[in-house]
C-alpha cells in the first residue's frame, strides 16, 4: 500500500501549507483590523430594557422622570440633584412633573435613589409606548387596504354607523365645531379632503411669525404640535392618527369617500407617536395636558400600555384633563383576557370594549371590571393613506364613543364629563351580545353596553343657543331693497328649534341646515307702520322634550326712514356694528 501513503504524504503536506498560509490569507482581507486601531465605538444604546409587569418594558436611555413632594423648597431639590450628578432636561408646571438627564445605563439605579429622598414622590425611567402593542399574538395589525374603491358612497358599507343609531342622532345634530376632539396620536394628516376643514384652530396664535403668542413653549402651534420632531406640523407619518380622527369625524354628506360620528366637531392632531408608532410617557403626559389647557373636550387616546403598570405621568396628566373639564377616552386593549392595560383602567377614563357588526363580543377585546362601555371595533372602516383600510381592535371603537361625546355636547355645551359619560353609559343598549357574556346591566364584557348615539343624544338635556342673542338691528328705506337677516344655531340641527314673531311687519323662515342650522328674518316694509324706531320680539323655542333654557327672547329692531342717508350718518357716531 504505498501508493496509499505516497497520497498521505502529499496530503498532509497541503494542509500544512494550507495552515501557513492562513494568517496571510486573513490579513489579505482584512488588513485595517491587524493595526493597532481601536475597534469603532458602537452606537450609544437608545433605550434601556427592565423585566415588568407582564413583560420587558423598555425605556429612554438617560432620562427618568420624577415627581416632587408638594410645597418643597426649591433650594432642597436643586441640592439633591447636585448631590445626585443630574439635570433638568424639561418641566411640565402643570403637573409638577421633571425630566431629568442621568448617565445611560444608570436609569433604574438614579430612579431608585431619589425615591429614598424625602422630597421625591415618585421617580420612574421614561417609558416607551408603542401604538400597536399587542401583548399576546392577535388580530392582524398590518393594515388592511381594500383593493377596490367603491364607486357608492362608502357609508354604504360602515356598518357601524347605523349600528349605533347614528342617522338618527343626526336628525337632532351632526356636531359643532366648537367641540374639540384632541387625538394623542400619530399625528393627523392635514391636507385630506376628509379632515383638512375639521383641524382646529389655535386663535390665540398668529401662523407663522416665529413667536410663541400664546405663550405655551410652543411656537406658531396653529394646528396642533408634533412632540417627535418638536415643531408646529402635526403630520401623520404612520397611518394609525389619520385612520383613527377619520372614523369620528369626517367630512359627512360631501359627496366622497366616507362618514364620521361627528360631521362638525375639530380635529386637535396631538403627535406624540412617531412613524414606527413609538412614544415615551413624557410626550404623551405633555400632550394629554396641552389638549386640556387648549380647550379640548374630548382626549382620544387609542392605545394602551405594554406590561400592564400603572404609568404615573400618564395617571397625572389624565387626572389634570379630567380637571379642566376634558373626557378622556381610551382603549380597553386587545389582549384576549381579562388584564388591565393603562390608560383604560385609570380612573376618569372611558375604557372601551369592541364590538362586532352582530353585536357580538371579538375574542381579542380585553374584558374585566374596568370597561365602561361597548362600541364597534371589528371590521372598521377609516383613511388610510390616499385609500381606506378596514381593521380590528378596541382602538378603533374609542373613537365612536369620542365622537359621540361630540354630539352630546353639541346638544348641550354646559355638561360636565362626568354628565356626558353618563348620558352615553345609561343610553347605552344592554343585552345585545351573547347572553353568556352580556348579561343583564353592567357587565365585564359591554360595560353598561353598546353605544346608542340616537338615544343620547335625545336623554340630553337641549340648551338652546343661537346667534345673535341680543338683538337683530334692520335699516329699512325706502329707496333701497328690504333687508334680511340669519338666526343661526351652531350647535344643532333644524328639527331642533323654531323662531316666531308676532308683528305684522316682521317674517321668519321655518329652520334649515343640519348643523349649524338658521332662520331668515325678513322685513316687510308694507306692514310698518310709519317711519321711525319699531321693535317686536322674536321668539326662540327649542322644539325637544328635553330642554333647558327654554324660550329665548331676541328683539328686532327697525330704523325705518325715508331715504337711507339719513340714516347712515348718525350709525357711524352710534357705531351700530351690527348692520
Ligand atoms: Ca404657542
Ligand atoms: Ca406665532
Ligand atoms: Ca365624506
Ligand atoms: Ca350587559
Amino acid at each position: 500500500m504505498k501508493g496509499a501513503s505516497t497520497i498521505k504524504s502529499i496530503l498532509h503536506f497541503l494542509l500544512v501549507v494550507l495552515l501557513l498560509l492562513l494568517p496571510c490569507l486573513a490579513f489579505a482581507e482584512e488588513p485595517m483590523l491587524r493595526t493597532t486601531d481601536p475597534a469603532p465605538p458602537s452606537p450609544p444604546p437608545t433605550l434601556g430594557r427592565k423585566e415588568e409587569g407582564r413583560g420587558v418594558m423598555e425605556f429612554k436611555a438617560g432620562e427618568i422622570i420624577v415627581k416632587f413632594k408638594e410645597g418643597i423648597p426649591q433650594a432642597g431639590v436643586q441640592s439633591l440633584l447636585l448631590a445626585e450628578d443630574i439635570s433638568i432636561l424639561d418641566e411640565m408646571d402643570n403637573l409638577g412633573l421633571r425630566l431629568l438627564s442621568v448617565p445611560q445605563g444608570r436609569e433604574l439605579e438614579k430612579a431608585e435613589e431619589l425615591k429614598r429622598s424625602p422630597l421625591v414622590e415618585y421617580a420612574e425611567p421614561n417609558y416607551v409606548v408603542q401604538i400597536a402593542d399587542a401583548i399576546t399574538a392577535g388580530p392582524d395589525y398590518s393594515f388592511r387596504v381594500l383593493d377596490v374603491e367603491p364607486n357608492d358612497p362608502l357609508f354604504l358599507s360602515q356598518w357601524n354607523l347605523p349600528k349605533i343609531e347614528a342617522p338618527a342622532a343626526w336628525d337632532i345634530t351632526t356636531g359643532s365645531d366648537r367641540v374639540i376632539i384632541a387625538f394623542v396620536d400619530s399625528g393627523v394628516d392635514l391636507t385630506h379632503p376628509e379632515l383638512k376643514d375639521r383641524i382646529w384652530i389655535n386663535t390665540d396664535e398668529i401662523a407663522g411669525n416665529g413667536v410663541d403668542d400664546d405663550g405655551n413653549g410652543k411656537i406658531d402651534d396653529v394646528h396642533g404640535w408634533d412632540w417627535v420632531n418638536w415643531d408646529d406640523e402635526p403630520l401623520d407619518d404612520y397611518g394609525h392618527g389619520t385612520f383613527v380622527a377619520s372614523i369620528a369625524v369626517a367630512e359627512t354628506n360631501n359627496g366622497i369617500q366616507m362618514a364620521g360620528v361627528s360631521w362638525g366637531a375639530e380635529v386637535m392632531p396631538i403627535k406624540v407617536f412617531d412613524e414606527r408608532g413609538d412614544s415615551y410617557h413624557w410626550h404623551i403626559a405633555d400632550g394629554i395636558t396641552y389638549a386640556a389647557d387648549k380647550g379640548a373636550k374630548i382626549i382620544n387616546l387609542s392605545w394602551w400600555l405594554r406590561s400592564g403598570i400603572d404609568p404615573q405621568p400618564v395617571r397625572i396628566a389624565v387626572n389634570y384633563a379630567y380637571s379642566k373639564g376634558a373626557l378622556v377616552v381610551a382603549a380597553a386593549g386587545d389582549s384576549f383576557d381579562s388584564s388591565y392595560l393603562y390608560p383604560a383602567a385609570l380612573d376618569h377614563v372611558v375604557s372601551v370594549a369592541a364590538t362586532d357588526r352582530y353585536d357580538g363580543h371579538p375574542d381579542f377585546s380585553t374584558y374585566n371590571d374596568k370597561v365602561d362601555v361597548a362600541a364597534p371595533g371589528d371590521d372598521i372602516l377609516g383613511l388610510y393613506q390616499d385609500t381606506y383600510a378596514r381593521l380590528p381592535s378596541t382602538r378603533f371603537a374609542v373613537p365612536h364613543v369620542s365622537g359621540l361625546a361630540a354630539l352630546v355636547w353639541s346638544v348641550n355645551p354646559y355638561l360636565t364629563p362626568d354628565e356626558v359619560e353618563s348620558i352615553i353609559e345609561s343610553t347605552a343598549v344592554d343585552q345585545v351580545g351573547d347572553p353568556a357574556e352580556d348579561t343583564p346591566g353592567r357587565d365585564d364584557y359591554f360595560g353598561y353596553g353598546r353605544i346608542d348615539a340616537s338615544a343620547a343624544v335625545r336623554a340630553t338635556p337641549h340648551y338652546l343657543e343661537v346667534e345673535p342673542d341680543d338683538g337683530l338691528y334692520f335699516l329699512v328705506c325706502d329707496d333701497s331693497n328690504s333687508p334680511s337677516r340669519k338666526i343661526t344655531n351652531p350647535n344643532t340641527n333644524s328639527s331642533t328649534w323654531s323662531a316666531t314673531a308676532i308683528a305684522p311687519w316682521l317674517s321668519i323662515s321655518d329652520p334649515e341646515g343640519y348643523t349649524p342650522s338658521s332662520v331668515t328674518v325678513s322685513i316687510d316694509e308694507g306692514g310698518l307702520p310709519g317711519y321711525g324706531l319699531h321693535t317686536a320680539p322674536i321668539t326662540v323655542t327649542s322644539t325637544m322634550t328635553n330642554h333647558v333654557n327654554n324660550p329665548k327672547t331676541i328683539i328686532a329692531t327697525v330704523n325705518y326712514s325715508s331715504q337711507c342717508w339719513r340714516n347712515y350718518l348718525p350709525l357711524l357716531f352710534k357705531n351700530y356694528g351690527s348692520y
